[in-house]
């Protein structure tokens, strides 16, 4: 049977969380339940303020986007709000594909009309009257789920040709991905939609600018757009003592691994890593912790105390990218984890560049060859590896091959992996 890994997470339901909190607790399909439950509120207040009121509260609250690369949202929406190219579209990037990621999921299954509120949030904000959500195609209760939501709200006056009475249309349609991790790249997601190859485009430019069909977009992952209920219903103000100056507000991590509650935690930004691991409940021999995914570095068991922002990982080496905390402990072979995740890019690269196409390639059969000496490198295979990873870093398109020798640069570096 299907699993559902925020049904393991002890914290969801929780009154004093903000993201989680309508998780269990709430009826994912009944909209009356959504709204007991405090739901429609942050859009009535949009609606109250006006759209340029909606942009600078988002501003002021500091948000920044949490698929990984943490650009200033309010900038990304005032940007496509002033385009004079039109129609502008909202696009919803809910192709969470990012190995150990899985709390947009979580966020899809259980609270589904916030999701579609944020939305409809978002497109008003942006002049947007047409939103797309790229779900990802291995999320079939999403799917249903999301649907679902859409039609009630449809039916109900939310979304549509005047919503809520207020004389904007907006709506939302859902569009699978199949299965290429490439497809969550804003820019290959355009070219999926529009039915082209799943392929990067060159930025700039911005798709702020030319986007989806060539117009202005503004493209946001799930748990972005859903922390705009919070900042509407809190206030910018309140919403910003939360966090970090640097990191506000509360964050989602998908804690997976050798940990003895692994699921998805909320917390604020500044917690430190030692808090989140306590919640989920560390192993006893811990080698090393693996932040931001397969494009993200490693902390050594002596660096637990760092903050979780994205400034203090940075600083750590490392990045908070999606979210994912991947923890192994010392039976875990770590050339193996290494091997796999070079697999991994390997098979995912798009093929458009040569140095990812072909980096991507040599970087694997490097790590094969140290796998199939049982973990010992030779110096010529580091030299390569670190050549190879350079002009992929410097020299491909798009983010898959600028980040596809991090963990194993961070695994040698930081780790002694291979010695
Ligand atoms: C207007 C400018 N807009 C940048 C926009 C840009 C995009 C956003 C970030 O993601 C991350 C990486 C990993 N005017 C702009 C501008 N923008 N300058 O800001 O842009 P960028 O190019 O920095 O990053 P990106 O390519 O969108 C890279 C993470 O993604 N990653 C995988 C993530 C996977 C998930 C998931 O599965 N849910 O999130 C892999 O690398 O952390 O930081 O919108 O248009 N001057
Ligand atoms: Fe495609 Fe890799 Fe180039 Fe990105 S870096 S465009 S995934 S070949």
């Amino acid at each position: 049977p299907e699993q559902n890994p925020g049904a393991a997470a002890p914290q969801a339901g929780q009154e004093d969380l903000i993201l989680l909190k309508r998780i269990g607790a709430v009826d994912p399909e009944s909209l009356d339940d959504y709204r007991a439950h405090g739901g429609y509120t942050a859009l009535r207040r949009a609606f109250a303020i006006g759209p340029t009121a909606v942009i600078k509260e988002i501003t002021d609250a500091g948000l920044v986007g949490r698929g990984g690369a943490a650009f200033p949202t309010g900038r990304k929406w005032q940007a496509t709000a002033e385009q004079p190219d039109h129609p502008h579209y909202l696009v919803c990037n809910a192709d969470e594909s990012e190995p150990g990621t899985f709390k947009d999921r979580v966020l899809m299954e259980g609270d589904p009309y916030a999701l579609i509120e944020s939305m409809t949030i978002a497109g008003y904000a942006t002049g947007a009257h047409h939103g797309y959500l790229y779900l990802r195609g291995e999320y079939p209760r999403a799917l249903a789920r999301l649907q679902h939501a859409i039609d009630q709200a449809h039916l109900r006056g939310l979304l549509g040709d005047d919503v809520l009475g207020q004389g904007y249309a907006f709506d939302i349609e859902i569009r699978r991905g199949a299965g290429a991790y490439i497809c969550g790249e804003e820019t290959a997601l355009f070219n999926s939609i529009e039915g082209y190859r799943g392929e990067p485009r060159s930025k700039p430019p911005f798709p702020v600018e030319k986007g989806l069909f060539g117009k202005p977009t503004a493209a946001n992952n799930v748990e972005t757009l859903v922390n705009v209920l919070p900042i509407l219903n809190l206030g910018a103000e309140a919403y910003a003592a939360i966090g970090t100056a640097r990191s506000t507000g509360p964050k989602l991590f998908c804690v997976s691994g050798n940990v003895h509650r692994p699921g998805v935690y909320e917390l604020p930004f500044g917690a430190t890593l030692r808090d989140l691991l306590e919640l989920a409940g560390p192993p006893e021999r811990m080698r090393a912790v693996l932040l931001g995914g397969a494009a993200g570095g490693f902390v050594r068991p002596d660096e637990l105390d760092i903050p979780l922002t994205f400034e203090g990982t940075r600083e750590a080496g490392t990045t908070l990218g999606s979210g994912v905390v991947l923890v192994l402990d010392d039976t875990v072979p770590l050339p193996r984890i290494l091997l796999r995740i070079a697999e991994f890019f390997r098979d995912e690269s798009c093929g458009q560049c040569v140095p990812c196409r072909v980096g991507t390639v040599r970087q694997e059969e490097a790590l094969h060859r140290i796998a199939d000496r049982t973990g010992a490198a030779a110096a010529s295979d580091i030299a390569l590896l670190r050549e190879v990873g350079a002009a992929m870093r410097d020299a491909s398109i798009c983010g898959l091959g600028q980040t596809a020798w991090n963990a194993v640069e961070s695994a040698v570096d930081r780790l002694g992996a291979y010695e």
